[in-house]
């Protein structure tokens, strides 16, 4: 039987947080959040091989710290995670492993003795029945969108350089390449120089090379980490692991993503095959339904048509399984299970038995204690201000006071864009896209950390002056395709931009399809029903229920493409400012042509309107409205 643990995505792009004592500057009180978390359902099922599997993690390693829900059900950190992964290893040896010992310790000139204890042990231990390894596999994705612990490094460091320490002291047996490690070439020359030896072989990239030169300035490709491992449970099981990643094309000039369709065709993907494993695991950041894992699963099948395939997803943050590739079912009778666990400590607590002092580690305290202190040496707790209360990005309709979107449009990009700028007092419309906020702010402090978590983008303000009010006021709903002329051309042109953004590693329309749909299959009745708390509700393909905690879901509504600020109180043929984010500068330039004909506007008439990035807007504003 194998059992696969997943430990949902960190749910990087739409949930919440904030500080359980209010106090910007500590982190210690995390893992005690004021309000009591739901404990899991059941136990977990154990099988004769068992994985942890986490993904997309990225920067969220000390949790997920705010006392808005849900919040606090994200909220064990790194440290945590690795007093548990011991934890569950101990249970699966110590049984046999302890008593072994004894045995050995107590009889030790009575060969007899001894070998009846053994027998006993054996027999306890059967019955007590956690005969396996447990195997530990995490696709990866660091970098970028992440929290300040990645990304909030000084000038001249390296993202996740210094959060990837901590990350390589787990015992991960399988470790897959994610698309974050590709956006900027040094980040990737890291991976490959200094991450990836940590792992002795298991940092697999199957389908991704960088090209480095040698003292002499020879330059070659070479894989990032490793093409595949081949390696023994400590049961003896033997594995053999690949690590792939999606037909990523976002990455950075001197990396390479082979297409999945042409790695599968490479001879020593058939040469690492060839040799029959126990298991084959395909970890990958690609997510398991709607992309290519078919492709590898089928190269596999085609050799041997009957050995065990598990294959570990990732990328969309959503929690999926399905076990329908093989059509004609498998010959060996083998059984699978699998379960999604909140990332907490009272989950962790729950698993592996064991409460506050005797679940921690020693590892694991210090993995917490060495992030704490990053946080620190990053000043990512910065406090710009308080916010009065959440603003989430699809918990509420937009706009609404308590939209984040209504919040950056409306408030706080034309507050911030006013300060020190000489065309404050000329009429403005500004427009952003909805999804350059990435994450939710909750009540509380709002710190650097906050800013770089909800508004990762760097973009420009940009401007077109002299625009009448009345050509200006149509190029938003043009650009929501609300205008019938532009309506086909511009919904083309965004599925266009989807399936480019989705290649280039945007994953919030899939992300966001997957909370939308729990809301509507149940939302309503399950929170009415008054006693569950709010959380993940996974409709997936296996049987039975996947989720640990049983949830009801948040509420969910979706948001336009873009969005603008409010009207200015002028007349039809007033000059206003056009401010827009250079990300839409082709469209909207586009656009604005087709909604008046007095003009043709081009990128020349297009000037900077602030120095102050779409990244920053936060925080200036909370440093003038939140204090
Ligand atoms: C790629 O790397 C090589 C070797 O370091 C370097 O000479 C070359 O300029 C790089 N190319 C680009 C486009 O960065
Ligand atoms: C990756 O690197 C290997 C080893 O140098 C090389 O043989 C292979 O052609 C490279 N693959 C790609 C897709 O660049
Ligand atoms: C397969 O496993 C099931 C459940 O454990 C069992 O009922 C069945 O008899 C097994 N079949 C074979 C062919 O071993
Ligand atoms: C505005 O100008 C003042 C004085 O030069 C400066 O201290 C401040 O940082 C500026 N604020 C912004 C948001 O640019
Ligand atoms: C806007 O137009 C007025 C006249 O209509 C002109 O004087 C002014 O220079 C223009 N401003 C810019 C920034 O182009
Ligand atoms: C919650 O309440 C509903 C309706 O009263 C009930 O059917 C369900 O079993 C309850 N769930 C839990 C987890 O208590
Ligand atoms: C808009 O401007 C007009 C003329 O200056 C003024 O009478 C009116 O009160 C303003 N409306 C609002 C809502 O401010
Ligand atoms: C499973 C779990 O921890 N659920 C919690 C999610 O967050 C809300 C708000 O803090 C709690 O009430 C739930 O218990």
């Amino acid at each position: 039987m194998v059992n696969a643990l997943v430990l949902a995505a960190l749910s990087v792009l739409s949930t919440v947080y904030a500080c359980g004592d209010h106090d910007a500057h500590d982190h210690s009180k995390r893992a005690v959040p004021p309000k009591p978390l739901t404990p899991p359902s059941r136990a977990l099922e154990w099988g004769d091989i068992n994985i942890l599997h986490t993904t997309d993690s990225h920067g969220w390693l000390l949790g997920h710290q705010k006392t808005s829900f849900p919040e606090p059900n994200y909220s064990g950190d790194l440290g945590d995670f690795s007093s548990f992964v011991t934890r569950m290893k101990e249970i699966a040896i110590v049984c046999l492993a302890f008593f072994t010992n004894v045995c050995a310790w107590n009889n030790q000139n009575d060969r007899k003795k001894m070998s009846i204890c053994y027998l006993l042990t054996l027999v306890t231990c059967m019955t007590v029945g956690h005969p396996s390894a447990v195997l530990t596999a995490r696709v990866t994705s660091c970098g970028l969108i992440g929290t300040g612990l990645t990304d909030g490094f000084p000038p001249g460091g390296v993202d996740a350089h210094e959060a990837n320490q901590f990350l390589q002291q787990l015992p991960y047996d399988v470790m897959a390449i994610g698309n974050h490690e590709l956006y900027i070439y040094a980040n990737t020359l890291d991976m490959h120089n200094n991450f990836a030896p940590k792992l002795k072989g298991r940092y697999l990239s199957s389908n991704v090379n960088i090209t480095i030169a040698d003292k002499k300035g020879k330059t070659s490709s070479v894989p990032v980490g490793s093409r595949f491992a081949k390696f023994k449970t400590r049961k003896g099981r033997k594995i053999t692991a690949f690590g792939v990643l999606f037909d990523f094309t976002g990455n950075d000039k001197n990396t390479t993503v082979q297409k999945v369709a042409d790695m599968v065709k490479e001879k020593w993907f058939a040469d690492a095959i060839r040799e029959e494993p126990d298991l084959f695991l395909l970890a990958g950041h690609m997510p398991i339904a709607r992309d290519n894992w078919p492709l590898v699963f089928d190269a596999v099948r085609a050799v041997h048509p009957s050995t065990p395939i598990i294959i570990l997803g990732g990328h969309t943050h959503i929690r999926d399984c399905c076990a329908k590739l093989d059509r004609k079912g498998s010959k060996k009778n083998i059984t699978f299970s699998r379960r999604y666990l909140d990332p907490n400590r009272l989950t962790y607590e729950f698993h592996s038995g064991r409460a506050k002092a005797a679940f921690d580690t020693f590892k694991g305290l210090s993995i917490t204690r060495g992030l704490k202190a990053l946080a620190k040496k990053f000043d990512i707790d910065f406090l710009f201000g308080t916010a009065p209360h959440d603003f989430t990005i699809n918990q509420v309709p937009y706009p609404s006071e308590n939209s984040l979107l209504t919040l950056f449009i409306e408030e706080a990009s034309p507050i911030a864009t006013a300060i020190n700028n000489t065309r404050a007092s000329i009429p403005k419309l500004m427009i952003t896209n909805s999804g350059s906020q990435r994450f939710d702010i909750y009540a509380g402090p709002f710190t650097k950390n906050d800013q770089l978590t909800s508004s990762p983008f760097a973009d420009h303000f940009l401007f077109i002056p002299n625009v009448t009010f009345s050509a200006a006021s149509q190029v938003l709903p043009a650009l929501n395709h609300a205008g019938a002329d532009q309506r086909r051309s511009v919904r083309e042109e965004l599925e266009r931009r989807e399936r480019e953004m989705y290649a280039r590693g945007y994953v919030d329309r899939r992300y966001n399809e997957w909370l939308e749909e729990m809301d509507r299959r149940s939302g309503a009745e399950r929170r009415a029903a008054g006693n569950l708390t709010l959380g993940y509700v996974t409709t997936d393909a296996c049987p039975g229920i996947g989720d640990d905690t049983l949830h009801a879901p948040l509420p969910f509504h979706s948001v336009p493409d873009f969005i603008g600020s409010r009207a200015p109180n002028v007349t039809a043929d007033a000059p206003v400012d056009l401010v827009f984010v250079d990300f839409i500068q082709t469209q909207l330039l586009g656009i604005l042509n087709s909604v008046q004909k007095d003009k043709t506007y081009a990128v020349s008439d297009v000037q900077q309107y602030s120095p102050l990035l779409t990244s920053e807007i936060l925080g200036v504003y909370a440093q003038q409205a939140w204090n």
